[in-house]
């Protein structure tokens, strides 16, 4: 039947993935995730005709955020739970159309559970070929995978206790857009830029979950050894199955360190507390096979970047939750009460080794933004006096590509007067080299998970601010943003809502912008893509 994928940055030849994803999802997972997408696709128009208030839809909001989050980029391989979420929503769809009465629908509104596997073709490799003009096609597609960002995010900071309904009547009326033929380039570019206003208002609810829950994340300095207790490996970016786990652990003689995107976790005041939480091991996800086999112990993801473990050794530690699946791994539910029960990883633990200990010494993070503002005397003297002359945000994801040595060389490279703003898993090509300080300030401040990219914004804001400028771009800020997956791309659109121009964003554009729409970006907001180290250092020393 075939498949057609190109939502992230290592798609297939640059173009789109069609005989299998380099990630490792297969064909028939692409076609599913793309049924379960399109099925909320449906939801949304049920809600958006019917004209129903999401307020009153509370679980089949959580699940439609759950669903979209599913389809992230290497976030669940499991077949079987993609096709459990989709029966799951057309129960709901139709209960929902249920309560509007007569309205005309969409297929994907309408289609019956029995005929799912008919409408695989219909919901996914047909969607994309021909059908549409191109430019409609890139911008849905943007607007898509930019909703899939903000659904995590949203997700994310629903586990924290927060909601805003008026993401999620976004998130519908969006969706809707995308099954509408009536949508004509400009309509659509609109909503790209609602999007990203959606996406700021997201990752500001997450914020406050985050930091009203555990503190607002301070200088901290993170072991990354390994001790001798066996231990448990945490990826992924949720913090409530972090504190979930180490209040489960924390007498059991078991330690917790963190992996990737969890790093940022030893920031918060609220972790501090638990002496077996430990460190970071090792480095951003596309490295996960070889660390976990020399880390010895159960591993759980709680949300992306999961890689097809080679290892079947490595495979049976393996533990997921949340929207994350694999098959073959056990996938820990939440009970009714919300809680999860991690005493089968707890007792896998005590029977393996400690972590062998791949690298010594210690990492320091923690400006996110409220410690920047403690720290703002200090910054703004040192721009003042000329001992700052840029901040260049390199903010984003990491990923396996070889070109992506780029980002370490440009680091290395910058000039001493500059100060490296960042956040995401991005980090881990240079939060291990040795650049120094400028007056006490480390030259690489790292704010911490991707979704922290909105304290970068908040830091921009405020810089404006005390210098008194009537654009963010007069700050002597420049921005070189790597890319992965989706939530990059809602990081992405939500700064350019803010104002922020030329963006420097690699190592590739993405493959789903079509010629015009990527000309859009470049003469409204100076989007480009990388170059040499050398020649895109020009323009910070400029
Ligand atoms: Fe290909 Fe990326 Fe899609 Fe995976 S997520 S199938 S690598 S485009
Ligand atoms: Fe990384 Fe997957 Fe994007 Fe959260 S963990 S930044 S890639």
């Amino acid at each position: 039947m075939g498949m057609f994928c190109y939502q992230c940055q290592e798609t297939g030849r640059g173009t789109g993935c069609e005989y299998g994803g380099v990630c490792g999802k297969s064909e028939e997972l692409a076609d599913l995730q793309d049924l379960l997408i399109y099925t909320m696709k449906g939801i949304a128009e049920i809600v958006v005709k019917g004209g129903l208030d999401a307020s009153m839809l509370k679980d089949v909001n959580r699940e439609v955020l759950k669903s979209l989050f599913m389809t992230i980029t290497n976030a669940n391989f499991d077949d079987d739970a993609i096709i459990g979420q989709i029966t799951k929503m057309i129960e709901a769809r139709d209960d929902l159309r249920n309560e509007i009465g007569e309205a005309e629908l969409h297929d994907a509104a309408t289609y019956e559970i029995s005929s799912m596997r008919d409408m695989i073709f219909k919901a996914s490799y047909a969607d994309m070929t021909g059908r549409e003009d191109k430019d409609v096609r890139s911008l849905k597609h943007l607007i898509l995978f930019g909703i899939k960002g903000l659904a995590a995010y949203t997700y994310h900071a629903l586990q924290l206790g927060k909601e805003n309904q008026e993401l999620y009547q976004f998130i519908y009326e969006a969706l809707n857009a995308t099954l509408d033929d009536e949508q004509t380039v400009e309509s659509l570019t609109a909503l790209v830029m609602k999007t990203g206003q959606f996406g700021v208002t997201a990752m500001a609810l997450l914020d406050a979950g985050n930091t009203e829950r555990y503190g607002n994340p301070e200088i901290t300095e993170v072991k990354i050894g390994a001790g001798k207790n066996p231990a448990i490996l945490v990826s992924g970016h949720d913090l409530t199955d972090l504190e979930e786990l180490l209040e489960q652990t924390k007498d059991s003689g078991v330690d917790v360190y963190t992996h990737g995107e969890m790093l940022p976790a030893h920031y918060y005041p609220g972790f501090k507390k638990y002496n077996n939480f430990i460190g970071n091991y090792g480095n951003a996800w596309w490295q996960q096979e070889e660390e976990f086999k020399t880390f010895r112990g159960p591993i759980l993801f709680t949300t992306n970047c999961i890689v097809p473990p080679v290892s079947e050794e490595v495979k049976e530690r393996i533990f997921t939750t949340g929207a994350t699946g694999y098959p073959g791994c056990t996938h820990i539910t939440a009970a009714p009460d919300g809680k999860k029960d991690f005493s089968e990883l707890i007792a896998l633990a005590k029977n393996l080794g400690p972590p062998v200990e791949i690298e010594h010494g210690s990492i320091i993070g923690g400006f996110a933004h409220a410690q920047v503002f403690a720290l703002a005397d200090k910054v703004v003297d040192a721009v003042k006096s000329g001992a700052i002359r840029k901040f260049v945000v390199m903010a984003g994801c990491d990923g396996r590509m070889k070109s992506r040595e780029y980002y370490t060389e440009f680091a290395e490279k910058l000039p001493n007067d500059t100060v490296i703003l960042t956040a995401g898993c991005a980090k881990y090509r240079y939060n291990k080299l040795d650049l120094g300080t400028i007056g006490g300030i480390p030259r690489v401040l790292d704010a911490g998970q991707c979704n922290d990219s909105y304290s970068l914004a908040l830091i921009a804001l405020k810089l404006k601010e005390i210098f008194e400028l009537s654009d963010i771009n007069e700050l002597p800020i420049v921005y070189n943003i790597a890319w992965y997956e989706q939530k990059a791309v809602i990081v992405l659109l939500a700064l350019l809502y803010l104002g922020v121009k030329n963006i420097r964003l690699g190592p590739t554009l993405p493959a789903f912008l079509s010629p015009n729409i990527l000309n859009f970006l470049v003469e409204n907001f100076g989007i480009c893509g990388i170059h040499s180290a050398e020649e895109d250092l020009l323009n910070v020393c400029s």
